[in-house]
């Protein structure tokens, strides 16, 4: 039996939990299943028609996904961050390429079999830029799609080719077949910046010290910073990435112009983090005590996207600016978590 669902990878994630609650809101009916290698959290399973332990790069579990189901769109947010990718570069790749390559192959294979189009999301990331110091990050401003896309991280290396691997399956996906077929993969990434939420904590990316600074503060234990004060890099609240991706997701296929598209909400150092929490957290105690090597990756990430072409083709715009973003959501939202 076939029923049209929506498929999650990573749904155990930070974007999957958030993602997971707005989906079924927005539509109480919608099929979700849930894919991830750690087990469900309890309250994001009786959102889901059905929860799976399994590894995107288990094909046998994926060929008893596509028997049992028919996916209109596929959130593909399995991955592994870009700290833990450097330390275990041969398993990021694995996961981060041959995972996502597992996913578009069954999103293409879907296509074919039904003759409708299955739309595959791709969080992408900001670690696709390589800029090659401070300086020329300084100079370079708010980079554009095409810019700078000379990634130095395995993980900015993966999310590169999986864009392009989302091209490929998008445009040319067994171009030299002699019968053309009706359905197809409609690939759709953002490139994403930081992602702050008040409710989970991201796990071995390298942007996790804004995240990781409101929460340790919430907690009142002291955190040891591992970029300088002045590091600065676009953010954005979990609440508005999870609004681009549905915005995005539902955006017409003839008003977008590209695969790929950058976002923000507000460009900020690690020192502007520090005043504004301990505004709310007056006792928050924060040691900058850099690591070296980590700094470089965020050297190496501009301090701003233009993300305009997003605006203007799908209408992009962030509900949460720095300010808004802590008064009305973290804060507020981060101490009612810890005071439970
Ligand atoms: C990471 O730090 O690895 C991620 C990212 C910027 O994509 N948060």
């Amino acid at each position: 039996m076939s029923t049209k669902a929506v498929l999650i990878s990573g749904a155990n994630g930070e974007i999957g939990h958030g993602l997971i609650t707005r989906l079924k809101e927005r539509q109480p009916d919608i099929i979700i299943i849930a894919l991830d290698v750690h087990p469900i959290e309890k309250e994001l399973k009786r959102l889901c028609h059905e929860t799976i332990v399994g590894d995107i790069l288990d094909t046998v579990m994926i060929d008893r996904l596509a028997a049992f189901y028919d996916f209109s769109t596929i959130y593909h947010l399995a991955a592994i961050l870009s700290t833990k990718a450097e330390r275990e570069p041969v398993l990021g790749h694995r996961v981060n390429v041959d995972g996502t390559l597992n996913l578009l192959e069954l999103a293409a294979r879907q296509a074919r079999a039904t003759g409708e189009q299955v739309k595959f999301l791709f969080p992408s990331s900001i670690a696709v830029y390589g800029l090659p110091d401070v300086a020329t990050k300084l100079k370079a401003g708010k980079v554009k799609e095409s810019d700078w896309l000379q990634p130095r991280t395995m993980y900015g290396v993966n999310k590169r080719y999986c864009e392009e691997l989302g091209r490929y399956y998008d445009h040319y996906y067994r171009q030299i077949d002699p019968q053309p077929t009706a359905g197809g993969v409609d690939f759709r990434a953002i490139r994403f910046p930081g992602l702050i939420s008040a409710h989970t904590l991201p796990t071995s990316g390298t942007s996790d010290y804004g995240p990781e600074m409101l929460h340790y503060a919430a907690r009142g234990e002291v955190y040891d910073c591992f970029v300088p004060e002045g590091a600065t890099l676009p953010f954005m609240t979990m609440t508005d990435a999870i609004e681009a991706l549905l915005s995005l997701e539902a955006a017409d296929a003839n008003k977008l112009s590209q695969l790929v598209y950058n976002i923000r909400a507000f460009s900020v150092s690690a020192k502007d983090f520090y005043d504004t929490i301990k505004k709310a957290f007056p006792l928050a105690k924060v040691n900058f005590a850099p690591d070296a090597l980590r700094q470089k990756i965020v050297d190496s990430w501009p301090a701003d996207v233009d993300d305009s072409l997003a605006t203007a083709e799908w209408g992009w715009q962030p509900k949460y600016d720095f300010r808004r973003a802590f008064e009305e959501y973290l804060i507020p939202a981060v101490k009612s978590r810890y005071a439970k």
